[in-house]
């Protein structure tokens, strides 16, 4: 097209590109699930249908977006990662952002029914995400912050476990059971779980203990992916890039409840970290 005088106003907007050779992490957070979460009656401490949406809604989005290796959600929010070598949108952040974001929300929304057979949703209750980019220079920077999703995973649930139980089982105000709560460790909480109620907190739903892990799985590996694999150029062709590409989107994408924490998930799943199927 023809310029115009108008296109001057094109310099305004500012430069956004994420770091290069950096993991990129967008994390997508509930608005106000407090509210949400009461208006619809999510169970307490943990909805299994809020959670398998939100699962739902990022399978989604693993596969909208080849160009992802790995998620991780729990409660309201969800984890995505960019390997250092992604490309997309040529790293400009706004861009990234907002497509996973409106791509998760899309999802989520257009899948509701599937999961709250019940309770349709209706404005004025109607969810949104937000959103932020960070990126972490080193694997044992990606490595760390996904420890610490999954450790707050743990330590809320934990929290939340005992505290309903205290209010729903135990009868107890929402007040009392906060304050006896307050400044208890872990092992205090786990001996009111199983000395009050009876539950051992090790005995619960590994989805609840550990949040939910995305991924592509590669059991049917092809000759072709193993060629692949097996590549160390660098930089990887164009040719070669466009194989992992069509094999990343072909791969199945699995949700598992499982440690993240320490090697052996990372040990047994190489591709992830070498973006290498
Ligand atoms: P925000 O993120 O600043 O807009 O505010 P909220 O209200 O989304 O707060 P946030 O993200 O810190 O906490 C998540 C809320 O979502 C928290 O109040 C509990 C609620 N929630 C998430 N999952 C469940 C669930 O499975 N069951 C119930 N009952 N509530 C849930
Ligand atoms: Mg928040
Ligand atoms: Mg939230
Ligand atoms: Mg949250
Ligand atoms: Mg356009």
């Amino acid at each position: 097209m023809a310029n115009s005088k108008y296109e001057y106003v094109k310099g305004f907007e500012q430069p956004d590109a994420l770091l290069p050779n950096t993991w990129v992490v967008v994390r997508v957070d509930g608005r106000g699930f407090h509210k949400l979460s009461d208006h619809y009656a999510f169970q307490k401490p943990n909805d299994r249908r809020a959670l398998d949406l939100m699962n739902k809604a990022a399978v989604e989005v693993m596969k909208d977006l080849p160009d992802l290796v790995l998620a991780y959600g729990v409660s309201d929010e969800y984890s995505f990662v960019f390997h250092p070598t992604c490309e997309l949108f040529e790293r400009r952040s706004a861009k990234i952002v907002t497509t996973v974001v409106s791509t998760f929300t899309a999802h989520y929304i257009y899948h509701w029914n599937t999961f709250f057979t019940e309770t349709p949703l209706k404005p004025p209750f109607l969810p949104s995400f937000d959103g932020r980019a960070v990126t972490y220079p080193s694997t044992r920077n990606l490595r760390d912050y996904m420890s610490w999703r999954q450790v707050d995973c743990h330590i809320n649930n934990l929290y939340n476990t005992t505290f309903w139980a205290m209010v729903l089982k135990g009868g107890m105000s929402n007040t009392d059971a906060e304050q006896e709560l307050k400044g208890t460790v872990s092992s205090d909480k786990n001996e009111i779980l199983f000395r009050r109620f009876g539950i051992n907190y090790n005995n619960e739903l590994e989805i609840y203990k550990k949040g939910s892990v995305v991924y592509r799985q590669y059991e049917l590996e092809t000759k072709e992916g193993k060629e692949a694999a097996s590549s160390d150029l660098e930089p990887v062709s164009k040719t070669q890039q466009e194989k992992m590409r069509k094999l990343r989107k072909k791969a199945q994408v699995v949700v598992d409840h499982v440690d993240i924490i320490k090697d052996d998930f990372w040990d047994r799943r190489p591709w992830i970290v070498s973006n290498k199927p």
